[in-house]
């Protein structure tokens, strides 16, 4: 068994590299991925005939049931291997980098026996962009490569930039479980390899999204922001949209938030104010460059949405319901009984009759749900009806504001803006989300999650935070300002404001504030909105806006004991401005 007889590359290191992993993993066949429609048509009937994928009543999209324990993201099998742990940071899982490759050679040896190996070239970022980077992932999963097809730029144009001898992140990606046939061949035992150092990538045992698109997490998130701090940008997990006031007025926002924030809702955003108009440039990951004027500018690395079903329906978010109309790939949704998929949400009437998620008879009174929480749809965002036309722009957006929110009940005010970029980066810092059903572990239990990256910050957070700093103190920059947000406060009657379309209300005011219009009254925790549209609504602005000295001093405590656990990397900027806030707190 050979490499085929044509020469696929002209990259000398990529014909090296797949060749080694040809050796190690031994295929029965390579197939270099063109990206074509034909080649796409091709490996959706390979998966049909393997029973992965049930094709739906809807023009060219097909319903896989994963195995029912590879159904996310795995954390604790996630690993950092850097030189040294300190690298790594008490955040991330660290091992030895020889001693994990040992071992990992181990695992990949042969395990390819029996299937074909896709070589994926591929592009983060619009192609010949300066700020996009350039990956190859080797799979023996043709579900991971229908995928990719649409969330990345797939194909012969990056094979043809990389015969140019640019550089790439080699992605070795194995679902394992060499001779299972089933549907959803995986190991039990996943793991999620990342070497920093060496800017590789390897992963073993999961056919699941984001273990198993490497572009996404593990390349666009993990290894990105370490190349991010090392050249000097930033590789967020960030939405990124374009908010066009009536009279015209464009803002670019990229925006933060843990996961069950509605993250994609926000970033197609049908507004409900009058004149106002969201567009997505993106709604996961945001890599922000200067440019030569010191403006930060955004590209959205992903060309894809791998969005999460459940909750998203007419009411919570059309145009993601429009994206969908055809050409997707729906994971561990139900199946209706004419032929098309379902989700808790997606409509306010469940049907009669579903097929779930595992494949079993499922009724609405069942007490299961029908899609497993984290089910999710990959379509391309091209189909999304609110994209904005410079989506794809080389030079990416020019960001105006950063936003930074979560889910909490108490204590953080509906928006407020930081002080200066320092008091942002304090805001990003103690970020943090209350837990709710779909996440593992208890409900309702707060967890911090600074610039939603805990899981993808892919060295030491301490580090990270210092990145964000040096990155306010570069000369001649113009920064976006920083605000935070938070759709979730309650009151004992329920949530305090309606969220969804109605917090363009709140963008409005970022907007106004961007152009140095709206008005803002200091307080020790930031700079409140001394007035909000809240035109046509019924909501408690006083108790939105509070700032519950009390609570807030709990915070503090909270946020010391965060800190203490990040150890001695933390930047005393932000011990510093801990001890503000409690000082500007105590003293009125
Ligand atoms: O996505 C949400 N957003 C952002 C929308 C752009 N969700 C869903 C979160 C889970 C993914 C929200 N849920 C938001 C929100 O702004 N707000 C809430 C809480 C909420 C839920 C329902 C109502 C009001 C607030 N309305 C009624 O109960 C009628
Ligand atoms: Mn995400």
């Amino acid at each position: 068994m050979a490499i085929e007889p044509f020469t696929p590359s002209a990259n000398a290191s990529l014909l090296t590299w797949v060749g080694d992993a040809v050796s190690l993993c031994e295929p029965d066949d390579v197939h270099w991925c063109d990206g074509s429609t034909e080649e796409y048509e091709h490996l959706c009937g390979l998966l049909v005939d393997a029973g992965t994928f049930e094709p739906l009543a809807r023009p060219n999209s097909y319903l896989a049931r994963s195995h029912p324990g590879d159904v996310a993201r795995v954390e604790d099998r996630t690993f950092i291997c850097s030189r040294s742990p300190r690298d790594a940071g008490p955040t991330n899982n660290w091992r030895d980098p020889a001693e994990m490759r040992t071992s990992l050679e181990e695992r990949f040896a042969g395990v390819m026996r029996g299937r074909t190996m896709y070589v994926v070239p591929f592009s983060m970022g619009p192609l010949g962009s300066p700020a996009s980077r350039l990956g190859v992932q080797v799979t023996d999963s043709p579900y991971a490569v229908v995928s990719m097809r649409w969330m990345t730029r797939m194909g012969t144009p990056a094979l043809e930039a990389l015969d140019a001898g640019a550089d790439f992140v080699p992605c070795l990606h194995s679902i394992g479980a060499p001779g299972d046939t089933s549907p959803w061949p995986c190991d039990e035992d996943k793991c999620i390899v990342h070497f920093p150092e060496t800017r590789e990538i390897w992963s073993y045992g999961s056919g699941y999204g984001g273990n198993a698109l490497l572009g996404k997490k593990c390349l666009a998130l993990r290894i990105a922001s370490v190349m991010a701090r090392d050249e000097g940008w930033l590789a967020e997990h960030m939405l990124i949209l374009k908010l066009t006031s009536p009279e015209g007025t464009v803002k670019y926002l990229a925006a933060a938030f843990p996961s069950a924030c509605g993250k994609t809702n926000l970033a197609m955003l049908a507004p409900t104010l009058p004149g106002w108009r969201v567009e997505t440039i993106g709604d996961d990951i945001a890599w922000m460059r200067f440019d030569d004027e010191g403006r930060l500018r955004a590209i959205n690395p992903e060309a894809g949405l791998f969005g999460v079903a459940p909750g998203t329906g007419t009411a919570t978010n059309p145009n993601a319901l429009a994206a969908l109309a055809g050409n997707a790939i729906f994971t561990n949704c139900a199946r209706t009984d004419d032929g098309d998929v379902w989700w808790e949400g997606m409509t306010i009437e469940p049907p009669a009759h579903a097929i779930d998620w595992r494949g079993e008879h499922w009724t609405p009174g069942s007490g299961r749900p029908a899609a497993h929480p984290n089910a999710r749809f990959t379509v391309a965002s091209a189909q999304a009806p609110t994209m904005a036309a410079e989506w794809e722009d080389p030079a990416g957006v020019p960001i105006d504001a950063i936003v930074f929110g979560g889910r909490r009940s108490t204590v953080v005010p509906l928006v407020q803006e930081a002080h200066d970029w320092e008091h942002g980066v304090f805001l990003g810092s103690i970020m943090g989300s209350e837990t709710t059903a779909a996440a593992a572990g208890e409900r309702g239990r707060l967890r911090r999650d600074p610039f939603a990256m805990l899981p993808f910050c892919g060295y030491d957070m301490g580090d990270y935070f210092a990145h964000w700093l040096r990155i306010g103190r570069r000369e001649g920059a113009h920064l976006p300002r920083i605000f935070s947000v938070n759709w979730f406060r309650k009151s004992e009657s329920g949530w305090l404001w309606p969220g969804f379309g109605d917090n363009v209300r709140v963008l409005e005011w970022i907007h106004r504030r961007c152009d140095g219009a709206a008005l803002a009254v200091d307080t020790p925790i930031g700079l409140l909105p001394t007035s909000l549209n809240v035109d046509g609504l019924s909501v408690d602005l006083d108790a939105l806006l509070r700032v519950d000295r009390d609570g807030w001093l709990g915070e503090i405590e909270l946020i010391r004991d965060f800190y203490a656990s990040l150890g001695d990397t933390l930047p005393t900027e932000l011990q510093r401005q801990l001890d503000t806030l409690r000082k500007g707190l105590r003293c009125r």
